[in-house]
C-alpha cells in the first residue's frame, strides 16, 4: 500500500468503526453518511463497508478529503466567490472601461467555462438511479441528478441527518417563507421580469407528476421554445396554421392575438366556467392561468409570425415547412440572447456587461448537450417575485380577479400590459417571508416532493458547488428571527437544512435579490443549459442556419424592446427593471403625445 492511501484507511476506519459504534445508527448503509467528499463516488461492498471512488476528482484517501497537489495549488489561487462577485458589483467606472475592450470577451469566457465546468456533461443520475446507468442517461423523460438521491434505506431522507425529525413543511412555510409585507427587489426587477422568468423557464420545467416525481414532459432538455409550439408533434400542427411557416392567430380590433381552442384545439386547463372565446390556445397548456403569460405568448406569436414574413420575402419559393423550422431556430436564439444580455444580467447585478456569443467557446472542448436537473427545478421555484396584486392602468387586480382570466390580455392590450408590468416592482426572491399566501402551497409541495425524491441536504450541494458549508444557522442567516425558527424546526442541526430552504431562506447579499447559493448553484444550470443548445455549435451557428444574414441578423441584434416594439404599434417602456424617476417622466409624456 502506497503512503498515500494511509490516509484514506484512517478515515475509512474511522467512519466504519466509529459511527456505527456509536449507538442507534449501526447497520445503516454506510453509504447514507454521505462519506465521499469532492465528487468521491460511494459504492457500499457489504453491510458495512463502502468505498470512495476518487478518480479524478482531484483528492485521495478513503473519503476524497486529501487534495492533490495541483488541488492544492488550485485551490489557493482561486478567489472566493464573495470577492468575485464583489469585484463584479463595484467599480463601475471600471467596468465602463472593461465592457469596451476584448477583455470583456476573455472574462465572459472565462464565467462560460468556470460556470459550464460544474456540470457533468453527460447526465449523470436520476431520481431512480443514484448509480451510472445506461437507464438514467438514455430515458430523457427523468430530470437528471447532480447529486445522486439518498438511499432508499437509509434512515432519513437525507440520508442520517435529520433523525430527530424534519420539519412540517406547512409550518416551515407559514412560519419562514410566507409574506408579512411585500418586499421589492432591491434590484429593482419588475413584473415584465418576473412573468418572463415564469414564461420562459415552463419551456424546460414540465414536471410529469402523472408519470411519478422526478419526471419531465419538456423532453428538449433546454430553451427549444416548446413553450410557444408545443412540447410534441400532435400539438404544434394545431397551432400552426400551415401556410408561410405562421403559427394561428386571431384578429381583435386590428391586433394579433392567439387562437381560441375552437381554432386551435389543443389540451388547455381552464375552469369550465371560462367562456370559449376566452380560451386561449398557447403552446403551453397552463399559459391562461395569468395575464402575464398570455402577454409574452402573444408576443412571441407575433414574433414568429413576423420572422416568417420576412423569410419568406428573402426566401419566396422555401416552403411552409421550410419557414416554420427556420423561424422557429430564430426564436429560440433571440430567446438566448435575451436571456443572457438581459435577463441575467438584471439578475447578476454585474456592471460587466454578458454577452451573448457562441463562438467563444468554439475552440474549446465544451459539449453541446443539456439535461434539466431536478436540482435545477427546485431552485428555480421563484414565487415571491409575484406581488400581492397586479396594477393596470390604475386598475388593482387581486388574484382572483386576474387567474384564468385572458380577457386581461385583449382587453388592455399588449401595449398597456407590458407599461404596467414594466413598472411594477417584482419581490425579492431570498431571504424568506416574501411569498404570497396563495402560492404556499407550492412551497409546500415542493419541500415534500424533494424528501421522496431523497434530495441531499443544502450543505452538501454548498460543497459540490465549491462553497463552504455553513457551520451554524446563525452565519446562514443574518436574521434573528429566522435562525431562532431554523434552529427549532431542525433541532440546531444546520446538516439537516434541505436544498429549497437552504436556497430561499439564506441571507441575502447586500442590495441582492437572492444569497450566495443561489447564484453560485443557478448560473452553472443556465449556462451550461442555454450554451449547450445545439444552435450555439460550430456546425449551426452560422447565417445559413437562420435564413442567411437576415434571419442570423435578427438573432444576433435581438433585445427585449425589440421583441415588444416591433409587434406593437406604439413603443412603451420595457424593461426588466423598474423605470427610474427620468425614464418615467420621459415615458408619460410620451403616453400623453400619442393619445
Ligand atoms: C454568472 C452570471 C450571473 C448569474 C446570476 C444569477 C444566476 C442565478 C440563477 C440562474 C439565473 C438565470 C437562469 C437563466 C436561464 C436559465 C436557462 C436554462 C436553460 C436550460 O455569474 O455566472
Amino acid at each position: 500500500m502506497r503512503f498515500l492511501d494511509l490516509g484514506s484507511v484512517c478515515v475509512l476506519f474511522f467512519l466504519l468503526s466509529c459511527e456505527p459504534a456509536c449507538g442507534e445508527t449501526s447497520g445503516v448503509n454506510p453509504c447514507c453518511y454521505l462519506p465521499c467528499q469532492n465528487q468521491g463516488v460511494c459504492v457500499r461492498y457489504a453491510e458495512d463497508r463502502y468505498e470512495c471512488d476518487c478518480t479524478l476528482t482531484g483528492f485521495y484517501g478513503g473519503n476524497c478529503t486529501i487534495p492533490e497537489f495541483w488541488t492544492r495549488v488550485h485551490h489557493f489561487l482561486r478567489p472566493s466567490p464573495g470577492v468575485v462577485h464583489f469585484i463584479l458589483t463595484h467599480f463601475s467606472w471600471i467596468w465602463d472601461i472593461v465592457n469596451s475592450t476584448s477583455l470583456r470577451n476573455t472574462l465572459m469566457r472565462l464565467v462560460l467555462t468556470v460556470r459550464s465546468n460544474l456540470i457533468p456533461s453527460p447526465p449523470t443520475y436520476n431520481s431512480k438511479y443514484n448509480y451510472l446507468s445506461w437507464e438514467s442517461y438514455y430515458n430523457v423523460s427523468y430530470y437528471t441528478r447532480l447529486l445522486p438521491p439518498v438511499p432508499e434505506d437509509c434512515p432519513t431522507p437525507l440520508g442520517v441527518r435529520g433523525e430527530a425529525g424534519l420539519p412540517d413543511p406547512e409550518q416551515l412555510v407559514e412560519r419562514l417563507l410566507k409574506r408579512r409585507t411585500f418586499r421589492p427587489d432591491p434590484q429593482g426587477a419588475n413584473i415584465m421580469f418576473a412573468f418572463f422568468a415564469q414564461h420562459f423557464t415552463h419551456q424546460f420545467f414540465k414536471s410529469f407528476n402523472g408519470m411519478g416525481l422526478g419526471f419531465t414532459r419538456a423532453l428538449g432538455h433546454g430553451v427549444d421554445a416548446g413553450h410557444i409550439y408545443g412540447d410534441n408533434l400532435e400539438r404544434q400542427l394545431q397551432l400552426r396554421l400551415h401556410k408561410d411557416g405562421k403559427l394561428k392567430y386571431q384578429l381583435i380590433d386590428g391586433e394579433i392575438y392567439p387562437p381560441t381552442i375552437v381554432d386551435a384545439p389543443v389540451k388547455m386547463t381552464y375552469p369550465p366556467t371560462t367562456p370559449l372565446e376566452q380560451q386561449l390556445s398557447f403552446g403551453h397548456e397552463h399559459f391562461g392561468l395569468l395575464p402575464g403569460l398570455g402577454m409574452y405568448a402573444t408576443l412571441w406569436l407575433r414574433e414568429h409570425n413576423r420572422v416568417c414574413d420576412i423569410l419568406k420575402a428573402v426566401h419566396p419559393h422555401w416552403d411552409d415547412e421550410q419557414l416554420f423550422q427556420t423561424s422557429r431556430l430564430i426564436i429560440i436564439g433571440e430567446t438566448i440572447r435575451i436571456v443572457i444580455e438581459e435577463y441575467v444580467q438584471q439578475l447578476s447585478g454585474y456592471h460587466m456587461k454578458l454577452k451573448f456569443d457562441p463562438t467563444m467557446l468554439h475552440r474549446s472542448d465544451f459539449q453541446y448537450s443539456s439535461r434539466i436537473a431536478l436540482e435545477f427545478d427546485h431552485l428555480y421555484h421563484w414565487h415571491p417575485l409575484m406581488p400581492d396584486a397586479l396594477i393596470i392602468n390604475g386598475d388593482t387586480l387581486t388574484y382572483q380577479q386576474f387567474l384564468f382570466n385572458t380577457s386581461v390580455i385583449t382587453h388592455y392590450g399588449i401595449e398597456n400590459l407590458v407599461w404596467a408590468f414594466s413598472k411594477q416592482p417584482a419581490g425579492q426572491i431570498g431571504g424568506g417571508h416574501n411569498l404570497h399566501a396563495s402560492m404556499a402551497h407550492v412551497a409546500v409541495k415542493t419541500i415534500e416532493a424533494s424528501r421522496l425524491l431523497r434530495v441531499q441536504p443544502f450543505n452538501e450541494y454548498r460543497k459540490r458547488f465549491n462553497l463552504k458549508p455553513y457551520e451554524s444557522f446563525r452565519e446562514f442567516s443574518d436574521n434573528e428571527d429566522i435562525v431562532h425558527q431554523l434552529e427549532e424546526l431542525y433541532h440546531g442541526d444546520v446538516n439537516a437544512l434541505e436544498f429549497y430552504p437552504g436556497l430561499l431562506l439564506e441571507k441575502t447579499r447586500p442590495g441582492a435579490i437572492f444569497g450566495e447559493s443561489m447564484v453560485e448553484m443557478g448560473a452553472p444550470f443556465s449556462l451550461k443549459g442555454l450554451l449547450g443548445n445545439p444552435i450555439c455549435s460550430p456546425l449551426y451557428w452560422k447565417p445559413s442556419t437562420f435564413g442567411g444574414e437576415v434571419g442570423f441578423d435578427i438573432v444576433n441584434s435581438a433585445t427585449l424592446k425589440k421583441l415588444v416594439c416591433l409587434n406593437t404599434k406604439t413603443c412603451p417602456y420595457v424593461a426588466f427593471r423598474v423605470p427610474t424617476q427620468a425614464e418615467l417622466e420621459e415615458d408619460n409624456r410620451k403616453r400623453k403625445n400619442e393619445l
